[in-house]
């Protein structure tokens, strides 16, 4: 770690005009129902907290949010998608709103929606017109819901009004502000379909968006989003798509796609103001976006274009769904807004070969309107990329469960029958899957599963607070037909000094024999067996590679008979034995607890008993309580016990 210093001399920081927009009122877009949702109210309020605690908002200009005017709203949008988002959220659509929502890809609707979205759009139009005046230098605005895959007559992907599409088209159309090329980067991990539609034939604009693509199966899964969608008529080279092949882009990725392609496309197109579709989900951590951005890779691409259009850039957030990734990264941009040293992270990382790939490929493309694109990239330079082993060994954790994990992260998924991504579906379908979708099983659950959230994330992907890393999710997303909570005569456990999911502190475990004085509270969820399977596999550290499954129809029999199954292809790790508990509605229950031999270890101190940590331990609070089973301070005291009574 080392200091950089940004430029101008450190005292002139407070000098820069940074201006910075929130406003509660767009956290009143939430969920109908209070389920939860990865958009949702508490990304732009961490964000907020955040940037207070850092003491950022009180060096930046403060302003309120206003709600855009329709005339602005239409230059984007219908007239008929305008007059749904202004009146969904009235009284009179009560009853029709969630059918609304249903129509559209990825969008639920409150009575919060149609002011929040008024007032995100609002608000980066409101930044955007200062910065152009010269009234600020630069602006972030801290909105939701996001804008950047809504189109001219569609919401979609969260997103209900393109709010930085219509900030673009304000600017361009109030002659006076002198703002005639604009530059949109969109670094969101999704392709921006709705601003590349918006500017399709559109000379003053270029739009550049880098995301996942995987060959169109990554949200929102068009070929829109690929290389050789360059715009058209007189639009044509002003919209740059640089698609990854796959995820886990990092730092060195984005900043090679900044080196080779955007930095010297800006530098020609010489833009009067840029506007970032700033999207925090390819930071590390993101439950949806798979890629691993750090705080200082989001600064140095911010710090790069602070070079053009004299510094007039407007931040509007568009994804992120990490609540502290979103935090640090936004904190990360802020410091290079106000001109701060930024430190330094480390760049020694080499991009992924296919990054390589994916630049010459761009090039190739726009070169015949880019000059600046025409040059090969040396071979000195496209030979630099991380090699497996690096990726393999750099980790400072040393368990071999973090080899096996990797192994599963970098080589199996991706190239074999399980999808590691909720939008990313292989297309090599596997009969046992179909098979084993038409079996329903109850899996009783007695650790941080009972809560239903997240228990979810096995099912959908994505992580809860405390855990360390996010889940893959099954291939089947369907969320279980039935819960239903019961009681069994087994001993709950603690036990292992950390997890790789949830940091320091024991986690669940459950005596595989059943005992009459002892007693479990489980929570039951009725999936297929296909599902079990996914869960198994998640609950499991392997780098098993699912082409069979891990636990079929004979398993299933077998288990019933002799109450319980040693699972072979994950011995090696924690909940690798499943036990059958009975029939409930006809339906079997299974569960996944250790084995006599682990029992043995843990009893030697092999393996410690451990307490959980209290984040932990509050996850299986809350389950036991919004599952209605125990008051708080009766679960607290369930825990506790668990955690003291020897073995
Ligand atoms: N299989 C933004 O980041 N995922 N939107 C739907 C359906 C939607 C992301 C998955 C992702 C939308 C602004
Ligand atoms: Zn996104």
């Amino acid at each position: 770690m080392e200091a950089v210093d940004s430029g101008s001399d450190g005292a002139s920081w407070s000098q820069r005009r940074v201006g910075i927009v929130y406003d509660e009122r767009m956290c009143r877009h939430h969920t109908p129902d209070g389920e939860f949702h990865h958009e949702n109210p508490n990304r732009i309020r961490a964000i907020w907290n955040k940037l207070q605690a850092a003491g950022i908002t009180q060096r930046c200009e403060v302003l309120n949010a206003k709600e855009a005017e329709d005339k602005y709203i239409l230059s984007v949008h219908g007239k008929i998608h305008v007059d749904l988002i202004r009146n969904i959220s009235s009284k009179q659509f009560n009853s029709r709103r969630n059918r609304r929502a249903s129509k559209f890809n990825s969008i639920y609707l409150n009575e919060g929606s149609s002011e929040a979205a008024y007032l995100a759009a609002g608000s980066v139009i409101e930044v955007a017109k200062r910065v152009a005046k010269g009234e600020l230098d630069s602006a972030f605005a801290i909105v939701r819901p996001p804008g950047h895959h809504a189109e001219h007559d569609k919401a979609m992907g969260f997103c209900l009004y393109n709010n930085v599409a219509i900030a673009t088209k304000f600017l361009l159309n109030k002659k006076e502000l002198g703002i005639n090329r604009i530059l949109i980067v969109d670094w969101d991990v999704h392709h921006g379909n709705g601003t590349q539609k918006t500017f399709w034939k559109d000379p003053r604009v270029l739009f550049f968006s880098v995301h996942r693509h995987e060959c169109g199966s990554f949200y929102p899964a068009s070929d829109e989003g690929d290389y050789t969608m360059i715009g058209e008529g007189p639009g044509a080279g002003y919209n740059i798509n640089v698609p990854w092949e796959n995820g886990r882009c990092g730092d060195a990725d984005y900043l090679a796609v900044w080196d080779h392609i955007l930095i010297p496309v800006a530098k020609q197109f010489n833009p009067d103001m840029i506007l970032i579709s700033a999207g925090f989900d390819a930071a590390v951590g993101d439950p949806l976006g798979g890629c691993r951005v750090t705080p200082y890779g989001y600064a140095m691409m911010l710090k790069k274009l602070m070079d053009f259009a004299r510094g007039k850039i407007v931040l509007a957030l568009e994804g992120g769904y990490n609540l502290t990734s979103i935090s640090n990264s936004a904190l990360a941009c802020m410091e290079v807004l106000l001109d701060d040293k930024i430190v330094a992270g480390s760049t020694k990382a080499d991009p992924l070969e296919s990054t390589w790939r994916v630049i010459q490929v761009v090039c190739q493309e726009l070169k015949a309107f880019w000059s600046v694109l025409a040059d090969e990239l040396p071979t000195k330079l496209t030979s630099q990329k991380a090699p497996i082993a690096q990726i393999l060994f750099s980790s400072s954790d040393s368990e071999a469960e973090v080899v096996e994990e990797v192994l599963q992260d970098f080589i199996l998924p991706l190239s074999k029958t399980f999808s590691v991504d909720e939008d990313h579906h292989e297309s090599a379908s596997v009969s046992w899957r179909s098979d084993l979708s038409k079996i329903d099983i109850w899996y009783a659950t007695f650790g941080s599963n009972m809560w239903n959230p997240r228990f979810l994330c096995y099912i959908e992907g994505g992580q809860v607070d405390g855990m360390q890393k996010p889940c893959s999710g099954s291939m089947d997303k369907s969320p279980p037909k039935d819960i239903l909570w019961k009681t069994f005569p087994h001993q709950l456990f603690f036990g292992r000094e950390s997890t790789r999911t949830w940091g320091l502190g024991g986690v669940a475990f459950l005596h595989p024999e059943s005992k009459n004085e002892d007693i479990v509270h489980m929570c039951l969820y009725k999936i297929t067996l296909e599902q079990f399977n996914d869960v198994l596999l998640q609950e499991n550290v392997s780098s098993y590679d699912m082409s069979s499954p891990l636990f079929d129809l004979t398993s299933l029999d077998c288990s019933k008979e002799k109450g319980s199954i040693d699972l072979e292809a994950v011995k090696n790790s924690q909940y690798h034995n499943v036990v059958y508990l009975g029939m409930e509605q006809d339906i079997p229950i299974l569960t996944m607890a250790c084995n006599m031999s682990d029992i043995e270890n843990f009893k030697s101190g092999k393996v410690p008993l451990c307490a959980p940590s209290e984040d932990y331990a509050n996850t299986l609070i809350r389950g036991l309580v919004e599952g209605g089973q125990l008051s708080e301070e009766k679960a607290s005291s369930y825990i506790r016990d668990a955690a003291t009574k020897p073995l």
